[in-house]
């Protein structure tokens, strides 16, 4: 039985590319500034992302929190949205490693921040307010259904922040995947935040790793940030060998990862007790689907089609997440969609 495991695409494994550029990876110390594959790989990120610089990290989560350390003073106050992966799913690092408020707007449906609401949630100048320092933007957005936002709907919030000096962060770790679905570069999605994290790691399939990137002054304070957190890692060319694989050689098949995250929407439409989430339909490379039958309870959907080979993401309140990958073929989906069908057809006895 095929194991086809759609619980996220942190599970993609290296490609032999990837081995075997970190088996022949020239190394040297990355603290010292002395690791040639690390240095290659920031000066390919930066470029990619159109910005001066870039720093490599060991996970998108000390990305996003290198970020917000480098842009905010303990006290500050940062912006994010209600579903934010920085609020919920980052474990509270902003306030407990950086002394900063988090301040909530709704996300809406598609991931959105309206920019009104943005606006409105800044600290004026009171006595009894924390300083607003940063607002952060989440491309794709993961808890929103992995959908992307044009430069249009970036721009709309980050224009009007600029003119106020107050900067932005995206967390971008599927950033690509948004380019690709909307076919723009990222850099021109990025061209407006002041700092950018994505992850080499998830849907590009390097082992470990994420990066940051900004203005070279940015950057360079970034660097004592990540020392602080421990994220400074000495000979790490031969995890930044797998990093250059991935943006060379891995953004253009993230395609595959949609049209295969489509399918899968459109089957399990068709299959009675699932209700599928996204109002805005299926953009990038998630899906994520309601349990709403009254004959099989959640627990027993994951058990029943782990028992098939298939396993999927339990977000709670019955939502379940599917992500599609490098390594899940058109095939899988297909067989997936059979092992739901099943599933959902004999309950569980
Ligand atoms: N997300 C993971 C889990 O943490 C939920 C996943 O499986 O999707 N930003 C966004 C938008 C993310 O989705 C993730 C990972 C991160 C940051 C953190 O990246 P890592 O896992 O490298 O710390």
């Amino acid at each position: 039985m095929k194991n086809i495991d759609l619980r996220s695409d942190t599970v993609t494994l290296p490609t032999p590319a990837m081995r075997k550029a970190m088996y022949d990876a020239e190394l040297g110390d990355d603290v010292m500034g002395e690791d040639p594959t690390v240095n290659g790989l920031e000066a390919l990120a930066a470029e990619k992302v159109g910005k001066e610089a870039a720093l490599f990290v060991p996970s998108g989560t000390m990305g996003n929190l290198v970020s917000i350390l480098t842009h905010c003073r303990r006290g500050d106050e940062v912006i994010v949205g209600d579903q934010a992966h920085i609020f919920i799913f980052e474990v509270g690092a902003a306030s407990v490693l950086g002394g900063l408020q988090v301040h909530t707007v709704p996300n809406e449906p598609n991931g959105m921040l309206d920019p009104q609401s943005v606006i409105d949630a800044i600290r004026g100048e009171n006595i009894h307010f924390p300083p607003t320092g940063l607002v952060c933007l989440e491309n794709t957005h993961n808890k929103c259904g992995g959908w992307a936002l044009t430069l249009e709907q970036m721009d709309s919030v980050c224009l009007p922040l600029k003119e106020r000096g107050i900067p932005v962060h995206l967390d971008g770790a599927r950033v690509f995947n948004a380019a690709v679905a909307l076919e723009v570069e990222v850099k021109e999605l990025a061209r407006n935040v002041d700092s950018v994290m994505f992850c080499l790691s998830k849907g590009l399939c390097a082992p470990v790793g994420s990066m940051v990137a900004g203005r070279e002054e940015f950057i360079r304070r970034a660097r004592k940030y990540r020392k602080m957190v421990g994220g400074g890692m000495r000979q790490a060319g031969v995890l930044a060998a797998a990093g250059i694989v991935a943006l060379t050689e891995m953004v253009d098949q993230l395609a595959e990862d949609h049209s295969n995250a489509r399918a899968l929407a459109e089957g399990l439409m068709g299959i009675e007790g699932i209700r599928l989430e996204q109002r805005h339909g299926v953009q990038t490379n998630m899906t994520f689907l309601t349990v709403v039958a009254d004959w099989i309870t959640p627990p027993e959907l994951l058990t029943a089609l782990g028992g098939e080979g298939v396993k999927v993401g339990y977000y709670g309140k019955g939502v379940f997440r599917a992500v599609t990958h490098h390594g899940i073929e058109e095939e899988d989906i297909h067989l997936a969609l059979e092992a739901f069908r099943r599933v959902m057809k004999e309950g569980v006895a």
